[in-house]
This record gives structure tokens, sequence and C-alpha cells, in this order.
């Protein structure tokens, strides 16, 4: 199974929330690489782009509200079939849906306010990482632990 890289934003109610940690955890301890990460407040150009795919979608502005109205922090994970296992992770969009043992069914009760985006096929996974992250913000590297969490 190749490596691959998604792109992760915990939103704004995640860092307001204090569940930076809880989420860089989750992520972590399941053996994901972070290969990228900046705290940033997002710009009205910047969320626009990144939700373009919902404009014109009766929640487009509220959301574009919602991104901007607080920091948040963008990450790059990499690891085998990282886009699916990080989706996976996250649970579906609302939260009262998700189910327990995800971060959205663990932390979250809404569909907008839902803790943290996560790249939904590699394609995106490209085209977010390329949108968020400039060359060489992207760092590669050997973990000591990485023969212990595969099967060479
Ligand atoms: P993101 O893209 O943020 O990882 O969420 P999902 O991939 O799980 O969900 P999505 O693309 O369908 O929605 C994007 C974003 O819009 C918010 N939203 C969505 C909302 O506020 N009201 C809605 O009715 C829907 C469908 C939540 C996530």
């Amino acid at each position: 199974m190749a490596d691959q890289r998604t792109f992760v934003m915990i939103k704004p109610d995640g860092v307001q929330r204090g569940l930076v940690g809880e989420i860089i955890g989750r992520l972590e301890r399941k053996g994901l690489k972070l290969v990228g990460l900046k705290m940033l407040q997002v710009g009205e150009d910047l969320a626009r782009r990144h939700y373009a795919v919902h404009e014109g979608k009766p929640f487009f502005e509220g959301l574009i509200r919602f991104i901007t109205s607080s920091p948040v922090v963008a990450m790059a994970w990499e690891g085998p079939d990282a886009v699916d296992v990080v989706r996976r992770m996250l649970g579906p969009t609302d939260g009262r849906q998700a189910p327990p043992g995800t971060i959205r069914g663990d932390f979250g009760l809404d569909v907008g306010y839902n803790l943290a985006h996560a790249s939904d096929s590699p394609e995106s996974a490209a085209q977010e990482l390329a949108l968020w992250f400039a060359d060489g913000e992207l760092v590669g590297y050997q973990r000591a632990v990485d023969p212990w969490l595969r099967e060479a």
C-alpha cells in the first residue's frame, strides 16, 4: 500500500474548544505521520477557494463566515490510504449521526460546527495541499517507529 498525503484542517470550533491536541493526538496515535502544520486566520479568498464546490448552496455563506471567524490549524498527514483512514476517523459530517469513537461522534453535535475537515479523495487532497501550503512547507522524514507500524 503506497503512502498518501491528505489535508486536515481543525476548524474554528475545534481550536476554540481546546481540541487541537486531542485531534492531533488521535491522528498521531493511529500511526499517521505529521508532515505539515500551521495555524492561520483564514481570509475570505482562501475560504471561498477551499469551499468553491459548495458555492450557491444554502449553507455556503454561513460556512464562509464560520471558517473565517477565528483561527484554524492546517495540517498535512501521511500514511497508507491516509485520505480514507482520516475521513473514517472524523466520521460523518453531522456530529449527531457520527458514531462514537469518531472525532465528530465523540465531540460534535452539529453539522456545521463539526470540528475538522479532511480531504475526501486523493485528487482533492492534492488540490487542497497545494492551496493551503507553499512549496517547501511540507516535510519528508523518517521516524524510528515506522518499522513497528507495518509489516515490511
Ligand atoms: P468538510 O468538507 O468540512 O470536511 O465536511 P464534509 O466533507 O464532511 O461535508 P461537506 O463537504 O458535505 O460539507 C462541507 C462543510 O459544510 C458544512 N455544512 C454542510 C453545513 O454547514 N450545512 C450542511 O447542510 C452541510 C451539508 C459542514 C461541512
